[in-house]
């Protein structure tokens, strides 16, 4: 996109301001974010910052004052924590939403809204297409599904243009930090400091990593398509062993961490891995960064 007002909601997070770093030169970038586990050193200078919480109806109104266009990426995004408190994530992940829709009706703005590989729950075959069936295992799951739908309806009810993108397991610069990290972030962390490194059960499960470019890419494809009202994965459709990635990371990092495993996670996915044909064929998308290139930059540059 250029020449928009766009507004990217968690704009100071690990998605949101990768997004915002690749729309800023062409576009007029907004950003709402409450700085609760994003942080100011992410944002891009250029960026116009609207600091508060998404649930604040007046806040979120006044960023969405005449945007053409919005990428919704503020949630909690701990599974666990939504396990803890229901209420908590329904009111930012789903209410929040629901309010931005409504916005964006008003505003006759697109939204592409980051939905999660988790509304697909505990898979029933691989790899997943986005007309597997959806069991959410969490009440995280439930609100991505629940607005996932919501994208939908929007479309179908008052015609708005929204395309809702099912992340698989996003990696790459600034996701540590706050009190959440993807098992990516927790092993590089592990091996650089010489601590064993934490595999949960006998690690053989598997997951779809998918590079930060690769999830900008998908969301720029999705700001321009014709495609609206439809859902697609995000991922590589490769899949890695979770005790393979940590040879790999310990490997690529150089250390010699031992690797330690300990109780399976409840309610841990087995196997999970995108397919691609959809978001292929209609957005154009195709990942380019391989998972060992993904995690070779990932610690030159960090
Ligand atoms: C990912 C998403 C989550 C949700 C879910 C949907 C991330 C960070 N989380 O959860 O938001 O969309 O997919 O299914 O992308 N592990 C270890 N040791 C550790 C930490 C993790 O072995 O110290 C394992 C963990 O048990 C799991 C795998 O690594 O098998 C990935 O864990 P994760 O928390 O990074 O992501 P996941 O797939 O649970």
């Amino acid at each position: 996109p250029s020449g928009r007002t766009v507004l990217v909601t968690g704009g100071a997070g690990f998605i949101g301001s990768h997004l915002v770093d690749a729309l800023v030169e062409d576009n007029a970038v907004r950003i709402l974010d409450n700085f609760s586990s994003g942080t100011p050193d992410r944002v891009h200078p250029d960026a116009t910052v609207f600091e508060g919480d998404i649930r604040d109806d007046a806040t979120l109104s006044r960023a969405m004052d005449g945007v053409d266009l919005v990428f919704h990426e503020a949630a909690l995004v701990s599974v666990q924590a939504s396990v803890e408190e229901p209420k908590r994530s329904h009111s930012v992940n789903l209410e929040a939403t629901l309010s931005l829709l409504e916005c964006a009706r008003r505003e006759d703005a697109r939204v592409v809204l980051a939905s999660s590989a988790a509304i697909y729950g505990q898979p029933e075959y691989t790899p997943i297409d986005e007309g597997h069936p959806t069991e959410p295992s969490s009440p995280y799951g439930l609100e991505k599904l629940t607005i996932d739908r919501y994208a939908r309806l929007y479309h179908e009810l008052y015609g708005l243009e929204t395309v809702a993108l099912r992340y698989f397991n996003v990696y790459g610069p600034r996701q540590a930090g706050g009190d959440y990290s993807g098992v990516i972030s927790i092993f590089l962390e592990q091996a650089r400091n010489g601590e064993p490194i934490t595999v949960n059960g006998d690690g053989t499960q598997t997951r779809d990593f998918v590079h930060i470019s690769d999830v900008v890419q998908a969301n720029l494809l999705a700001a321009q398509t014709e495609s609206v009202g439809a859902a697609f994965n995000v991922g590589t459709g490769e899949t890695v062993t979770i005790r393979e990635l940590a040879e790999t990371i310990r490997s690529v990092v150089g250390s010699d961490s031992e690797i330690v495993h300990r109780d399976p996670r409840p309610g841990d996915i087995e196997q999970s891995q995108a397919e691609l044909s959809a978001i292929r064929s209609a957005l154009g998308y195709e990942p380019t960064v391989t998972l060992a290139d993904g995690l070779q930059t990932l610690v030159e540059a960090t």
